[in-house]
């Protein structure tokens, strides 16, 4: 089994302070909880800038502000989103793509996400793998429900994908696949052999799937966009608490964790 790639979804688009006072929101807050993350074994950072007012945003600038700041302090994997928020129209979620990042997301199909629709025809995903592909940045591949995994597998047949593909299995939303441990195994057997995947559980279901995923090979990701709590009632810390129990619970059952370093190799990224 390779070591465990663990990802920190520091922010999101969705979260508010008055849910979780300890939200980063300004770039110095997310480069502090990024190094913070790395510190305690994350390798991956996804990353959802916000502007001065707190809302969401996909501004390519805010998003390069970030990653200077991210990078000033640790080597760890700088991942924005091309999901933005579900009322970001295709145009502004490209922008943290002109920053060059390594990695980005890219969400292969439409879906409801809690009372909106996270909305991604055919058309865009074409256009956000082939932009990814022209600037040399690694898809994650934004898993909500089976058929995405299906769109992925035709980009690849396009020639828009590279495989191996990696893919974040996000389950769990109101409105897309539930978090039961029997939706994750249906998941997971869908993939192509070749694939690598992390498994993002949304609020309650996050703990539960980290620890199947470590069990089974497969990667995690954690962090305030998915879960703010540490325990039932008990809200977290800090998207580093979070962190550090995934590194604890993986070191107990004999996974190794990667550094940055040994991310970008299970994953294929070329060294920077
Ligand atoms: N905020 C969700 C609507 C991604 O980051 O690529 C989409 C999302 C996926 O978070
Ligand atoms: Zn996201």
């Amino acid at each position: 089994m390779s070591k465990l790639i663990i990802t920190a979804a520091l922010t999101g688009a969705e979260v508010t302070r008055e849910q979780q006072p300890n939200l980063p929101i300004t770039p110095d807050e997310i480069a502090d909880a990024a190094h913070e993350c790395f510190l305690a074994g994350a390798s991956i950072v996804h990353v959802h800038a916000r502007d001065d007012s707190g809302k969401p945003t996909q501004n390519a600038e805010t998003y390069q502000i970030i990653k200077d700041r991210i990078e000033e302090r640790c080597s760890i994997i700088f991942q924005p989103s091309t999901g933005g928020a579900v009322w970001h129209k295709f145009e502004e979620r490209v922008g943290p793509l002109k920053t060059n990042p390594e990695m980005a997301t890219l969400s292969t199909g439409t879906c409801n996400f809690g009372k909106d629709v996270f909305f991604n025809p055919l058309g865009h995903i074409e256009k956000f793998a082939s932009e990814m592909k022209e600037r040399g940045i690694k898809p994650e591949i934004e898993v909500f429900e089976r058929g995405m995994i299906a769109n992925a597998m035709r980009l690849v047949k396009k020639g828009l994908l590279d495989s191996p593909i990696h893919f974040d299995l996000v389950m769990g939303v109101p409105g897309a696949i539930p978090g039961d441990v029997r939706d994750l195994v249906y998941l997971v057997c869908s993939l192509p052999s070749d694939s690598t995947w992390t498994v993002a559980g949304i609020g309650r279901f996050e703990l539960p799937l980290a620890v199947h995923a470590i069990a089974m090979g497969g990667h995690v990701r954690v962090g305030f966009e998915d879960n703010i709590y540490y325990a039932k009632g008990e809200p977290a810390s800090s998207n580093a608490q979070l962190v550090s129990r995934i590194a604890r619970i993986a070191t107990e059952l004999g996974r190794e964790i990667a550094t940055p370093d040994e991310a970008r190799q299970i994953l294929g990224i070329g060294a920077r």
